[in-house]
Protein backbone atom coordinates (compact mmCIF):
# COMPACT_ATOMS: atom_id res chain seq x y z
CA UNK A 1 0.00 0.00 0.00
CA UNK A 2 1.37 3.63 -0.93
CA UNK A 3 0.40 6.30 1.72
CA UNK A 4 0.77 9.79 -0.27
CA UNK A 5 1.03 12.53 2.32
CA UNK A 6 2.37 10.87 5.90
CA UNK A 7 2.71 14.07 7.97
CA UNK A 8 -1.62 14.44 7.82
CA UNK A 9 -4.46 12.50 9.09
CA UNK A 10 -7.87 12.89 8.51
CA UNK A 11 -9.57 12.40 12.17
CA UNK A 12 -13.79 11.33 11.39
CA UNK A 13 -16.46 11.72 13.88
CA UNK A 14 -18.98 9.62 12.68
CA UNK A 15 -22.64 11.04 13.10
CA UNK A 16 -23.28 10.09 17.03
CA UNK A 17 -26.18 12.01 18.41
CA UNK A 18 -29.79 12.24 17.48
CA UNK A 19 -30.83 15.42 15.12
CA UNK A 20 -33.25 15.87 17.72
CA UNK A 21 -31.00 15.96 20.67
CA UNK A 22 -30.82 19.27 22.27
CA UNK A 23 -27.26 18.75 23.17
CA UNK A 24 -23.63 19.27 21.30
CA UNK A 25 -20.47 17.20 21.97
CA UNK A 26 -17.53 18.41 19.98
CA UNK A 27 -15.44 14.66 19.44
CA UNK A 28 -13.18 14.77 22.69
CA UNK A 29 -11.56 11.41 21.29
CA UNK A 30 -10.42 13.78 18.08
CA UNK A 31 -9.05 16.94 19.68
CA UNK A 32 -7.04 14.73 21.91
CA UNK A 33 -5.32 12.51 19.00
CA UNK A 34 -5.06 15.58 17.08
CA UNK A 35 -2.57 17.36 19.76
CA UNK A 36 -0.61 14.49 19.14
CA UNK A 37 0.04 14.93 15.66
CA UNK A 38 0.13 18.65 16.49
CA UNK A 39 2.93 18.00 19.29
CA UNK A 40 4.67 15.59 16.69
CA UNK A 41 5.01 18.60 13.93
CA UNK A 42 1.70 16.58 12.11
CA UNK A 43 -1.01 17.96 10.81
CA UNK A 44 -4.90 16.94 10.89
CA UNK A 45 -7.99 17.90 9.92
CA UNK A 46 -11.73 17.15 11.46
CA UNK A 47 -14.64 15.38 9.86
CA UNK A 48 -17.19 15.76 12.77
CA UNK A 49 -20.48 14.24 10.60
CA UNK A 50 -22.36 14.99 14.14
CA UNK A 51 -22.15 18.65 12.84
CA UNK A 52 -22.55 17.91 9.40
CA UNK A 53 -25.47 15.87 9.18
CA UNK A 54 -27.01 19.01 11.11
CA UNK A 55 -25.36 21.68 8.98
CA UNK A 56 -26.88 19.79 5.71
CA UNK A 57 -30.84 19.19 4.91
CA UNK A 58 -30.64 16.97 2.84
CA UNK A 59 -30.01 13.37 4.03
CA UNK A 60 -30.11 11.37 1.23
CA UNK A 61 -27.55 8.66 0.47
CA UNK A 62 -26.34 10.13 -2.55
CA UNK A 63 -25.97 13.57 -0.48
CA UNK A 64 -23.65 11.62 1.75
CA UNK A 65 -22.10 10.00 -0.86
CA UNK A 66 -21.13 13.31 -2.19
CA UNK A 67 -19.91 14.83 1.09
CA UNK A 68 -17.53 12.24 1.56
CA UNK A 69 -16.40 11.71 -1.69
CA UNK A 70 -15.68 15.65 -1.75
CA UNK A 71 -13.55 15.56 1.09
CA UNK A 72 -11.49 12.64 0.35
CA UNK A 73 -11.01 14.99 -3.53
CA UNK A 74 -9.53 17.76 -1.12
CA UNK A 75 -7.83 16.69 1.46
CA UNK A 76 -4.41 15.54 0.86
CA UNK A 77 -3.46 12.80 2.38
CA UNK A 78 -4.63 9.15 2.07
CA UNK A 79 -4.90 8.71 6.02
CA UNK A 80 -8.00 8.90 7.88
CA UNK A 81 -8.79 7.65 11.83
CA UNK A 82 -12.09 7.01 12.41
CA UNK A 83 -13.04 7.00 16.13
CA UNK A 84 -16.37 5.02 16.93
CA UNK A 85 -18.73 4.34 19.92
CA UNK A 86 -21.47 1.92 19.66
CA UNK A 87 -24.18 4.40 18.71
CA UNK A 88 -22.28 5.33 15.71
CA UNK A 89 -20.54 2.10 14.38
CA UNK A 90 -22.82 1.21 11.36
CA UNK A 91 -22.39 5.08 10.43
CA UNK A 92 -18.55 4.60 10.85
CA UNK A 93 -18.32 1.68 8.62
CA UNK A 94 -20.24 3.50 5.83
CA UNK A 95 -17.89 6.25 5.73
CA UNK A 96 -14.91 3.93 5.75
CA UNK A 97 -16.50 1.97 2.72
CA UNK A 98 -17.43 5.22 0.84
CA UNK A 99 -13.66 6.27 1.65
CA UNK A 100 -12.15 3.91 0.71
CA UNK A 101 -14.47 3.31 -2.96
CA UNK A 102 -13.21 6.81 -3.58
CA UNK A 103 -9.65 6.08 -2.72
CA UNK A 104 -8.90 2.53 -2.75
CA UNK A 105 -5.13 3.54 -1.41
CA UNK A 106 -6.22 5.00 2.11
CA UNK A 107 -5.35 3.83 4.98
CA UNK A 108 -8.18 3.21 7.58
CA UNK A 109 -7.61 3.00 10.96
CA UNK A 110 -10.57 2.57 13.64
CA UNK A 111 -10.22 3.26 17.09
CA UNK A 112 -12.63 4.11 20.10
CA UNK A 113 -14.91 1.79 22.46
CA UNK A 114 -16.69 0.19 20.48
CA UNK A 115 -13.59 -1.57 17.42
CA UNK A 116 -11.81 -2.23 20.79
CA UNK A 117 -14.15 -4.32 22.03
CA UNK A 118 -14.28 -6.15 18.60
CA UNK A 119 -10.92 -6.04 17.06
CA UNK A 120 -10.47 -9.08 15.05
CA UNK A 121 -14.31 -9.73 14.36
CA UNK A 122 -13.80 -6.01 12.53
CA UNK A 123 -10.77 -6.73 10.56
CA UNK A 124 -12.56 -10.34 9.89
CA UNK A 125 -15.85 -8.82 8.50
CA UNK A 126 -14.56 -5.34 6.78
CA UNK A 127 -11.89 -5.81 4.52
CA UNK A 128 -12.15 -2.04 4.26
CA UNK A 129 -11.06 -1.57 7.48
CA UNK A 130 -6.84 -1.48 7.82
CA UNK A 131 -6.18 -1.32 11.14
CA UNK A 132 -7.60 -1.27 14.62
CA UNK A 133 -6.51 0.93 17.38
CA UNK A 134 -6.97 -0.92 20.82
CA UNK A 135 -7.78 1.29 23.88
CA UNK A 136 -6.22 4.53 25.05
CA UNK A 137 -5.25 5.92 21.60
CA UNK A 138 -2.07 8.59 22.57
CA UNK A 139 0.76 6.37 22.45
CA UNK A 140 -0.41 3.75 19.70
CA UNK A 141 -1.21 7.24 17.16
CA UNK A 142 2.18 8.23 17.94
CA UNK A 143 4.06 5.19 16.99
CA UNK A 144 2.07 4.97 13.74
CA UNK A 145 2.59 8.71 13.02
CA UNK A 146 6.25 8.41 13.81
CA UNK A 147 6.22 5.07 11.43
CA UNK A 148 4.95 6.86 8.43
CA UNK A 149 2.08 4.81 8.76
CA UNK A 150 3.40 2.25 7.08
CA UNK A 151 2.23 -1.14 6.98
CA UNK A 152 5.03 -2.53 7.23
CA UNK A 153 6.14 -1.71 10.58
CA UNK A 154 2.70 -2.03 12.08
CA UNK A 155 3.62 -5.45 13.64
CA UNK A 156 6.12 -3.94 16.09
CA UNK A 157 3.53 -1.29 17.45
CA UNK A 158 1.83 -2.28 20.71
CA UNK A 159 -2.13 -1.75 20.85
CA UNK A 160 -3.14 -3.08 17.08
CA UNK A 161 -5.22 -5.56 15.11
CA UNK A 162 -3.38 -5.77 12.02
CA UNK A 163 -3.39 -8.19 8.83
CA UNK A 164 -0.14 -9.66 8.17
CA UNK A 165 0.48 -12.33 5.12
CA UNK A 166 -3.65 -12.81 5.00
CA UNK A 167 -3.84 -13.40 8.86
CA UNK A 168 -5.41 -11.45 11.34
CA UNK A 169 -2.68 -10.23 14.58
CA UNK A 170 -3.16 -8.97 17.17
CA UNK A 171 0.18 -6.92 18.41
CA UNK A 172 1.22 -6.48 22.02
CA UNK A 173 -0.80 -5.15 24.16
CA UNK A 174 -1.01 -1.40 24.78
CA UNK A 175 -0.22 0.02 28.59
CA UNK A 176 -2.13 2.56 30.02
CA UNK A 177 0.44 6.03 30.17
CA UNK A 178 0.45 6.41 34.16
CA UNK A 179 0.70 10.12 34.02
CA UNK A 180 -1.94 11.52 32.35
CA UNK A 181 -0.41 14.95 32.30
CA UNK A 182 2.09 13.63 29.84
CA UNK A 183 -0.44 13.93 27.28
CA UNK A 184 -0.06 17.36 24.86
CA UNK A 185 -3.03 19.66 24.97
CA UNK A 186 -6.18 18.77 23.04
CA UNK A 187 -6.00 20.57 19.33
CA UNK A 188 -8.85 22.89 19.45
CA UNK A 189 -8.03 24.66 16.53
CA UNK A 190 -9.54 21.79 14.93
CA UNK A 191 -13.14 23.14 15.65
CA UNK A 192 -15.20 26.05 16.27
CA UNK A 193 -16.73 26.54 19.00
CA UNK A 194 -19.40 28.58 17.19
CA UNK A 195 -20.56 25.62 15.47
CA UNK A 196 -21.46 23.70 18.23
CA UNK A 197 -23.31 26.29 20.19
CA UNK A 198 -25.44 27.37 17.21
CA UNK A 199 -26.85 23.73 17.12
CA UNK A 200 -27.05 23.72 20.66
CA UNK A 201 -30.48 24.48 22.64
CA UNK A 202 -29.63 25.88 25.87
CA UNK A 203 -26.54 26.58 27.48
CA UNK A 204 -23.12 24.36 25.85
CA UNK A 205 -21.18 23.61 28.73
CA UNK A 206 -17.54 21.94 26.50
CA UNK A 207 -16.17 18.91 27.76
CA UNK A 208 -12.43 18.95 29.61
CA UNK A 209 -11.15 15.25 30.09
CA UNK A 210 -9.69 15.15 33.86
CA UNK A 211 -9.13 11.37 33.71
CA UNK A 212 -10.10 8.06 33.31
CA UNK A 213 -10.54 4.76 34.81
CA UNK A 214 -13.08 3.65 37.44
CA UNK A 215 -12.41 0.71 39.74
CA UNK A 216 -15.92 -0.80 39.86
CA UNK A 217 -17.23 -3.84 38.39
CA UNK A 218 -21.19 -3.09 37.08
CA UNK A 219 -22.42 -5.92 34.53
CA UNK A 220 -24.14 -3.16 32.18
CA UNK A 221 -20.89 -1.21 31.80
CA UNK A 222 -17.67 -1.16 29.33
CA UNK A 223 -15.38 1.10 31.37
CA UNK A 224 -12.97 -1.63 32.20
CA UNK A 225 -12.60 -2.60 28.91
CA UNK A 226 -11.16 0.66 28.07
CA UNK A 227 -9.08 1.44 31.05
CA UNK A 228 -8.81 -1.29 32.96
CA UNK A 229 -10.70 0.07 35.89
CA UNK A 230 -7.03 1.98 36.45
CA UNK A 231 -8.27 4.99 38.24
CA UNK A 232 -6.40 8.16 36.80
CA UNK A 233 -6.83 11.62 37.42
CA UNK A 234 -4.96 14.55 35.26
CA UNK A 235 -3.33 17.36 38.13
CA UNK A 236 -5.27 19.70 39.39
CA UNK A 237 -2.68 21.77 37.71
CA UNK A 238 -2.99 20.32 34.39
CA UNK A 239 -6.90 20.08 34.70
CA UNK A 240 -7.39 24.16 35.98
CA UNK A 241 -4.45 25.07 32.78
CA UNK A 242 -7.58 23.52 30.33
CA UNK A 243 -10.07 25.02 31.76
CA UNK A 244 -8.11 28.56 31.65
CA UNK A 245 -7.08 27.95 27.94
CA UNK A 246 -10.94 27.67 27.04
CA UNK A 247 -12.08 30.76 28.73
CA UNK A 248 -9.07 32.97 28.05
CA UNK A 249 -9.29 31.60 23.89
CA UNK A 250 -13.18 31.01 24.14
CA UNK A 251 -14.81 32.74 27.00
CA UNK A 252 -16.20 29.76 28.30
CA UNK A 253 -16.58 29.71 32.38
CA UNK A 254 -18.83 26.66 32.89
CA UNK A 255 -17.16 22.87 32.15
CA UNK A 256 -18.43 19.47 31.90
CA UNK A 257 -15.77 17.35 32.90
CA UNK A 258 -15.55 14.07 31.03
CA UNK A 259 -14.78 11.38 33.73
CA UNK A 260 -16.47 7.97 34.51
CA UNK A 261 -16.20 8.26 38.48
CA UNK A 262 -14.67 11.47 39.23
CA UNK A 263 -15.01 11.38 42.95
CA UNK A 264 -12.98 8.04 43.23
CA UNK A 265 -10.41 8.90 44.89
CA UNK A 266 -11.64 10.86 48.12
CA UNK A 267 -7.98 12.44 48.37
CA UNK A 268 -7.93 13.48 44.82
CA UNK A 269 -10.68 15.61 45.06
CA UNK A 270 -10.14 16.97 48.84
CA UNK A 271 -6.92 18.06 47.02
CA UNK A 272 -8.20 19.35 43.97
CA UNK A 273 -10.81 21.52 45.90
CA UNK A 274 -8.14 22.74 47.73
CA UNK A 275 -6.38 23.87 44.85
CA UNK A 276 -9.25 25.47 42.99
CA UNK A 277 -10.05 27.63 46.27
CA UNK A 278 -6.54 28.90 45.89
CA UNK A 279 -5.96 29.10 42.36
CA UNK A 280 -9.52 29.39 40.42
CA UNK A 281 -9.40 33.38 40.14
CA UNK A 282 -11.66 33.47 37.28
CA UNK A 283 -14.63 31.41 39.24
CA UNK A 284 -14.75 28.65 36.97
CA UNK A 285 -17.35 26.34 37.42
CA UNK A 286 -17.62 22.36 36.81
CA UNK A 287 -19.93 19.56 36.69
CA UNK A 288 -18.86 16.06 37.01
CA UNK A 289 -19.67 12.18 37.42
CA UNK A 290 -19.74 10.28 40.63
CA UNK A 291 -21.09 7.21 42.48
CA UNK A 292 -23.24 7.73 45.58
CA UNK A 293 -21.22 6.16 47.35
CA UNK A 294 -17.90 7.69 46.69
CA UNK A 295 -19.19 11.01 48.26
CA UNK A 296 -20.61 12.47 51.72
CA UNK A 297 -22.81 15.81 52.43
CA UNK A 298 -19.02 17.37 53.40
CA UNK A 299 -17.51 16.42 50.52
CA UNK A 300 -20.41 17.79 48.82
CA UNK A 301 -20.22 21.20 50.19
CA UNK A 302 -16.56 21.71 49.43
CA UNK A 303 -16.74 20.62 45.77
CA UNK A 304 -19.64 23.11 45.75
CA UNK A 305 -17.58 25.79 47.38
CA UNK A 306 -14.94 25.09 44.53
CA UNK A 307 -16.86 25.22 41.61
CA UNK A 308 -19.06 22.10 41.50
CA UNK A 309 -22.45 23.30 39.65
CA UNK A 310 -23.73 19.84 38.41
CA UNK A 311 -23.57 15.97 39.49
CA UNK A 312 -24.15 13.52 37.72
CA UNK A 313 -24.90 9.72 39.38
CA UNK A 314 -25.92 6.21 37.94
CA UNK A 315 -28.35 5.13 40.11
CA UNK A 316 -29.51 2.16 37.47
CA UNK A 317 -31.89 0.24 39.54
CA UNK A 318 -34.15 1.57 42.49
CA UNK A 319 -34.49 -2.33 43.62
CA UNK A 320 -32.32 -3.39 46.28
CA UNK A 321 -32.32 -6.68 45.02
CA UNK A 322 -31.09 -5.90 41.07
CA UNK A 323 -28.73 -3.43 43.08
CA UNK A 324 -26.93 -6.56 44.07
CA UNK A 325 -27.63 -8.51 40.56
CA UNK A 326 -26.10 -5.74 38.55
CA UNK A 327 -22.94 -5.58 40.88
CA UNK A 328 -24.03 -1.87 41.44
CA UNK A 329 -24.99 -2.51 45.32
CA UNK A 330 -25.41 1.37 45.78
CA UNK A 331 -27.24 1.84 49.07
CA UNK A 332 -29.80 4.18 49.35
CA UNK A 333 -29.77 5.79 52.86
CA UNK A 334 -26.54 6.88 52.25
CA UNK A 335 -27.60 8.82 49.56
CA UNK A 336 -30.43 10.66 50.77
CA UNK A 337 -29.10 13.60 52.54
CA UNK A 338 -26.40 13.88 49.73
CA UNK A 339 -29.02 14.36 47.03
CA UNK A 340 -31.54 16.73 49.62
CA UNK A 341 -28.11 18.95 50.10
CA UNK A 342 -27.09 19.10 46.68
CA UNK A 343 -30.35 20.13 46.21
CA UNK A 344 -31.20 22.36 48.72
CA UNK A 345 -28.31 23.97 47.64
CA UNK A 346 -29.38 24.72 44.47
CA UNK A 347 -27.08 22.61 42.51
CA UNK A 348 -28.00 20.56 38.87
CA UNK A 349 -28.18 16.96 40.11
CA UNK A 350 -28.66 14.32 38.11
CA UNK A 351 -29.87 10.55 38.94
CA UNK A 352 -30.27 8.02 35.73
CA UNK A 353 -32.00 4.85 36.00
CA UNK A 354 -32.10 1.72 33.50
CA UNK A 355 -34.90 -0.39 32.53
CA UNK A 356 -34.73 -3.80 31.57
CA UNK A 357 -32.72 -5.99 33.24
CA UNK A 358 -33.13 -10.00 32.52
CA UNK A 359 -33.27 -10.51 35.98
CA UNK A 360 -35.86 -7.40 36.70
CA UNK A 361 -39.46 -8.46 38.39
CA UNK A 362 -42.74 -6.01 37.93
CA UNK A 363 -41.80 -5.14 41.37
CA UNK A 364 -38.25 -4.20 40.69
CA UNK A 365 -39.43 -1.79 37.61
CA UNK A 366 -42.12 -0.50 40.30
CA UNK A 367 -39.11 -0.08 43.11
CA UNK A 368 -37.02 2.37 40.08
CA UNK A 369 -39.78 4.39 39.30
CA UNK A 370 -41.01 4.76 42.61
CA UNK A 371 -37.68 5.62 43.46
CA UNK A 372 -37.21 8.53 40.53
CA UNK A 373 -40.45 9.65 41.24
CA UNK A 374 -39.06 10.51 44.77
CA UNK A 375 -35.90 11.89 43.91
CA UNK A 376 -37.66 14.16 41.15
CA UNK A 377 -40.19 15.30 44.17
CA UNK A 378 -37.24 16.01 46.34
CA UNK A 379 -36.21 18.62 43.62
CA UNK A 380 -34.00 16.97 41.54
CA UNK A 381 -33.15 18.69 38.50
CA UNK A 382 -32.93 15.66 35.65
CA UNK A 383 -34.03 12.14 36.12
CA UNK A 384 -33.69 10.01 33.38
CA UNK A 385 -34.15 6.42 32.03
CA UNK A 386 -32.67 4.48 29.29
CA UNK A 387 -33.36 0.98 27.69
CA UNK A 388 -30.83 -1.41 29.13
CA UNK A 389 -28.35 -1.63 26.05
CA UNK A 390 -25.46 -4.64 25.76
CA UNK A 391 -22.43 -2.84 25.18
CA UNK A 392 -20.05 -5.15 23.62
CA UNK A 393 -17.53 -6.89 25.85
CA UNK A 394 -19.76 -6.78 29.22
CA UNK A 395 -20.84 -9.63 31.21
CA UNK A 396 -24.51 -8.63 29.97
CA UNK A 397 -23.28 -8.83 26.37
CA UNK A 398 -21.22 -11.91 27.00
CA UNK A 399 -24.62 -13.57 28.61
CA UNK A 400 -26.92 -12.35 25.64
CA UNK A 401 -24.45 -13.17 22.72
CA UNK A 402 -26.26 -15.24 20.20
CA UNK A 403 -29.68 -14.38 21.70
CA UNK A 404 -29.93 -10.62 20.08
CA UNK A 405 -32.72 -10.96 17.70
CA UNK A 406 -35.51 -8.53 17.69
CA UNK A 407 -34.08 -4.62 17.07
CA UNK A 408 -34.89 -1.99 19.79
CA UNK A 409 -37.47 0.10 18.36
CA UNK A 410 -37.23 3.11 19.81
CA UNK A 411 -34.04 3.28 21.62
CA UNK A 412 -31.62 6.46 22.42
CA UNK A 413 -29.36 4.16 21.89
CA UNK A 414 -29.37 3.73 18.34
CA UNK A 415 -30.83 6.53 16.42
CA UNK A 416 -28.57 6.64 13.43
CA UNK A 417 -29.76 5.19 10.39
CA UNK A 418 -30.64 7.72 7.94
CA UNK A 419 -32.76 5.31 6.07
CA UNK A 420 -29.73 3.66 4.62
CA UNK A 421 -30.13 0.22 3.02
CA UNK A 422 -26.25 -0.76 4.07
CA UNK A 423 -27.28 -0.11 7.23
CA UNK A 424 -30.02 -1.72 7.97
CA UNK A 425 -28.67 -4.83 6.16
CA UNK A 426 -25.34 -4.72 8.36
CA UNK A 427 -27.32 -4.29 11.64
CA UNK A 428 -29.27 -7.14 10.44
CA UNK A 429 -26.29 -9.71 9.18
CA UNK A 430 -24.32 -9.10 12.42
CA UNK A 431 -26.11 -8.69 15.79
CA UNK A 432 -23.10 -9.68 17.71
CA UNK A 433 -21.48 -6.41 16.21
CA UNK A 434 -24.20 -4.09 16.55
CA UNK A 435 -25.80 -5.34 20.10
CA UNK A 436 -26.60 -1.96 21.02
CA UNK A 437 -28.90 -1.86 18.07
CA UNK A 438 -30.93 -4.84 19.84
CA UNK A 439 -33.36 -5.45 22.38
CA UNK A 440 -31.74 -7.50 25.58
CA UNK A 441 -34.02 -10.83 25.98
CA UNK A 442 -35.98 -10.66 28.73
CA UNK A 443 -37.81 -13.79 30.21
CA UNK A 444 -41.11 -11.30 31.05
CA UNK A 445 -41.19 -8.55 29.06
CA UNK A 446 -41.48 -7.44 24.98
CA UNK A 447 -39.14 -5.62 23.67
CA UNK A 448 -42.04 -3.40 23.40
CA UNK A 449 -43.38 -3.38 26.60
CA UNK A 450 -40.11 -1.83 28.00
CA UNK A 451 -39.62 0.34 25.03
CA UNK A 452 -42.85 2.20 25.98
CA UNK A 453 -42.26 1.51 29.27
CA UNK A 454 -38.96 3.74 29.31
CA UNK A 455 -40.73 6.05 27.16
CA UNK A 456 -43.63 6.93 29.94
CA UNK A 457 -41.50 6.97 32.74
CA UNK A 458 -39.19 9.68 31.37
CA UNK A 459 -42.24 11.72 30.76
CA UNK A 460 -44.11 10.76 33.83
CA UNK A 461 -41.41 11.17 35.84
CA UNK A 462 -39.93 14.74 34.17
CA UNK A 463 -43.48 15.89 34.04
CA UNK A 464 -46.14 14.38 36.34
CA UNK A 465 -44.33 13.31 39.29
CA UNK A 466 -46.77 15.37 41.97
CA UNK A 467 -50.18 13.54 39.98
CA UNK A 468 -48.19 10.27 39.87
CA UNK A 469 -47.55 10.22 43.32
CA UNK A 470 -51.30 11.68 43.94
CA UNK A 471 -52.74 8.93 41.98
CA UNK A 472 -50.60 6.39 44.07
CA UNK A 473 -51.86 7.96 46.72
CA UNK A 474 -55.19 7.80 46.34
CA UNK A 475 -55.85 5.07 44.24
CA UNK A 476 -53.50 2.94 45.02
CA UNK A 477 -52.16 2.89 41.73
CA UNK A 478 -48.35 1.69 41.25
CA UNK A 479 -46.11 2.99 38.51
CA UNK A 480 -46.68 -0.24 36.45
CA UNK A 481 -50.12 -0.15 36.68
CA UNK A 482 -50.83 3.60 35.78
CA UNK A 483 -48.27 2.44 32.93
CA UNK A 484 -51.29 -0.11 31.73
CA UNK A 485 -54.07 2.09 32.00
CA UNK A 486 -52.26 5.10 30.28
CA UNK A 487 -50.97 2.69 27.63
CA UNK A 488 -54.59 1.35 27.03
CA UNK A 489 -55.68 4.71 27.07
CA UNK A 490 -53.20 6.28 24.65
CA UNK A 491 -53.63 3.42 22.05
CA UNK A 492 -57.73 4.13 22.50
CA UNK A 493 -56.59 7.48 20.93
CA UNK A 494 -53.54 6.48 18.77
CA UNK A 495 -51.11 8.81 20.92
CA UNK A 496 -47.45 7.93 20.00
CA UNK A 497 -45.99 9.04 23.18
CA UNK A 498 -43.81 5.84 22.84
CA UNK A 499 -41.80 7.87 20.11
CA UNK A 500 -39.66 10.72 21.81
CA UNK A 501 -39.17 12.40 18.05
CA UNK A 502 -42.75 13.25 17.17
CA UNK A 503 -44.41 13.35 20.81
CA UNK A 504 -43.95 16.29 22.97
CA UNK A 505 -43.67 16.75 26.60
CA UNK A 506 -46.20 19.29 26.05
CA UNK A 507 -48.55 17.15 24.59
CA UNK A 508 -48.14 15.35 27.14
CA UNK A 509 -48.97 17.15 29.86
CA UNK A 510 -52.33 17.88 28.01
CA UNK A 511 -53.27 14.46 27.53
CA UNK A 512 -52.15 13.11 30.82
CA UNK A 513 -54.47 15.23 32.30
CA UNK A 514 -57.26 14.04 30.17
CA UNK A 515 -56.31 10.78 30.82
CA UNK A 516 -56.55 11.42 34.71
CA UNK A 517 -59.77 12.86 34.31
CA UNK A 518 -60.80 10.21 32.50
CA UNK A 519 -59.29 7.53 35.39
CA UNK A 520 -61.26 9.48 37.73
CA UNK A 521 -64.15 9.42 36.31
CA UNK A 522 -64.21 5.84 35.63
CA UNK A 523 -63.54 4.86 39.38
CA UNK A 524 -66.20 6.88 40.52
CA UNK A 525 -68.56 5.40 37.83
CA UNK A 526 -67.34 1.49 39.33
CA UNK A 527 -67.39 3.13 42.65
CA UNK A 528 -71.14 4.20 42.36
CA UNK A 529 -72.26 1.28 40.36
CA UNK A 530 -70.79 -1.29 43.49
CA UNK A 531 -73.23 0.93 45.88
CA UNK A 532 -76.18 1.13 43.45
CA UNK A 533 -75.13 -3.14 43.42
CA UNK A 534 -74.80 -3.04 47.55
CA UNK A 535 -78.15 -1.30 47.72
C1 LIG B 1 -18.99 12.20 26.39
C2 LIG B 1 -19.66 10.85 26.18
C3 LIG B 1 -20.79 10.82 25.41
C4 LIG B 1 -21.29 12.03 24.66
C5 LIG B 1 -20.52 12.20 23.34
C6 LIG B 1 -20.18 10.93 22.64
C7 LIG B 1 -18.85 10.97 21.93
N1 LIG B 1 -18.76 11.63 20.80
O1 LIG B 1 -17.89 10.40 22.40
C8 LIG B 1 -22.80 11.70 24.49
C9 LIG B 1 -23.55 12.33 25.63
C10 LIG B 1 -23.44 12.10 23.17
C11 LIG B 1 -22.79 10.20 24.71
C12 LIG B 1 -23.87 9.45 24.40
C13 LIG B 1 -23.90 8.08 24.54
N2 LIG B 1 -22.93 7.33 25.09
CO1 LIG B 1 -21.29 8.03 25.78
N3 LIG B 1 -19.75 8.54 26.65
C14 LIG B 1 -19.16 9.67 26.77
C15 LIG B 1 -17.94 9.51 27.68
C16 LIG B 1 -18.37 9.87 29.09
C17 LIG B 1 -16.72 10.29 27.31
C18 LIG B 1 -16.22 10.08 25.87
C19 LIG B 1 -14.90 10.74 25.74
O2 LIG B 1 -14.79 11.80 25.15
N4 LIG B 1 -13.84 10.17 26.34
C20 LIG B 1 -12.50 10.70 26.33
C21 LIG B 1 -11.79 10.21 25.06
C22 LIG B 1 -10.37 10.77 25.01
O3 LIG B 1 -11.72 8.79 25.16
P1 LIG B 1 -12.18 7.88 23.93
O4 LIG B 1 -13.30 8.49 23.23
O5 LIG B 1 -12.32 6.50 24.39
O6 LIG B 1 -10.88 7.96 22.96
C23 LIG B 1 -9.65 7.32 23.28
C24 LIG B 1 -9.54 5.91 22.70
O7 LIG B 1 -10.79 5.29 22.54
C25 LIG B 1 -8.81 6.06 21.42
N5 LIG B 1 -9.52 6.41 20.21
C26 LIG B 1 -10.76 6.88 20.02
N6 LIG B 1 -11.00 7.11 18.74
C27 LIG B 1 -9.89 6.80 18.06
C28 LIG B 1 -9.58 6.87 16.71
C29 LIG B 1 -8.30 6.50 16.29
C30 LIG B 1 -7.97 6.61 14.85
C31 LIG B 1 -7.33 6.06 17.22
C32 LIG B 1 -5.97 5.67 16.77
C33 LIG B 1 -7.65 5.96 18.58
C34 LIG B 1 -8.91 6.35 18.97
O8 LIG B 1 -7.94 7.13 21.70
C35 LIG B 1 -8.57 8.08 22.57
C36 LIG B 1 -7.51 8.62 23.50
O9 LIG B 1 -6.97 7.60 24.30
C37 LIG B 1 -17.66 7.98 27.54
C38 LIG B 1 -17.00 7.35 28.74
C39 LIG B 1 -15.53 7.65 28.77
N7 LIG B 1 -15.03 7.97 29.92
O10 LIG B 1 -14.84 7.63 27.77
C40 LIG B 1 -19.05 7.43 27.27
C41 LIG B 1 -19.20 6.27 26.30
C42 LIG B 1 -18.38 6.55 25.07
N8 LIG B 1 -20.60 6.33 25.97
C43 LIG B 1 -21.15 5.18 25.85
C44 LIG B 1 -22.53 4.99 25.55
C45 LIG B 1 -23.04 3.57 25.68
C46 LIG B 1 -23.34 6.04 25.18
C47 LIG B 1 -24.82 5.95 24.81
C48 LIG B 1 -25.15 4.80 23.91
C49 LIG B 1 -25.63 5.95 26.10
C50 LIG B 1 -27.13 5.81 25.96
N9 LIG B 1 -27.68 4.78 26.55
O11 LIG B 1 -27.75 6.62 25.38
C51 LIG B 1 -25.06 7.30 24.08
C52 LIG B 1 -24.99 7.11 22.54
C53 LIG B 1 -25.02 8.30 21.70
C54 LIG B 1 -26.40 8.84 21.45
N10 LIG B 1 -27.24 8.13 20.80
O12 LIG B 1 -26.72 9.90 21.90
C55 LIG B 1 -20.16 4.05 26.07
C56 LIG B 1 -19.74 3.45 24.74
C57 LIG B 1 -19.52 1.98 24.79
C58 LIG B 1 -19.27 1.42 23.42
N11 LIG B 1 -19.03 0.13 23.35
O13 LIG B 1 -19.30 2.06 22.43
C59 LIG B 1 -19.04 4.80 26.88
C60 LIG B 1 -17.64 4.25 26.68
C61 LIG B 1 -19.47 4.77 28.37
C62 LIG B 1 -19.40 3.41 29.02
N12 LIG B 1 -18.37 3.16 29.79
O14 LIG B 1 -20.22 2.56 28.86
N13 LIG B 1 -21.64 9.78 25.27
S1 LIG C 1 -19.54 2.80 38.82
FE1 LIG C 1 -20.20 3.72 36.89
S2 LIG C 1 -18.36 3.91 35.62
FE2 LIG C 1 -17.89 2.53 37.31
S3 LIG C 1 -18.23 0.45 36.49
FE3 LIG C 1 -20.14 1.10 37.50
S4 LIG C 1 -21.37 2.10 35.90
FE4 LIG C 1 -19.27 1.92 35.13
Amino acid sequence: MSIGNRKKICLINPPTTDLADAQMYFPMALITLGGVIKSLGGHSELWDFDLYFRKIKNSSEKSFRKLIQHGVDGIGTDVFGISSICSNFPMALWIAKEIKFHRPNSMIILGGPQPSSLPTEILKTFDFIDVVAIGEGEKTLEELFLAGFKPEKFAQIPGLAIRENGEIKLTPKRTLIKDMDEFPFPDYSLINFEDYISHQSGAYYPNVEVGRGCPFHCTFCSTALMWEKDYRVKSPQRILAEMEHLYNNHGFQYFDFIHDNFTTSRKFVLDFCDFMDKNNRHQLKWKASSRTDCIDVKRLEIMQRAGLFGLFFGIETGSERMQSVIKKNLDFDHFEPILRRGNQLGMGLTTAFILGFPEEKFEDLNETIIRALHYKSVGTQNVYFSKLTALTGTSIYRDNLNKFSELSQVSNTSPQDYGLPYIYALIRNHPNLFSSFYHVDHPEFTADFLTRLTEFAQLLVSYQPDNALMLQKSLGLNPINLFILWDRWASKYQIPYYNFRIYSPQSFKINFIFFINELILSQNNQASESQRVAV
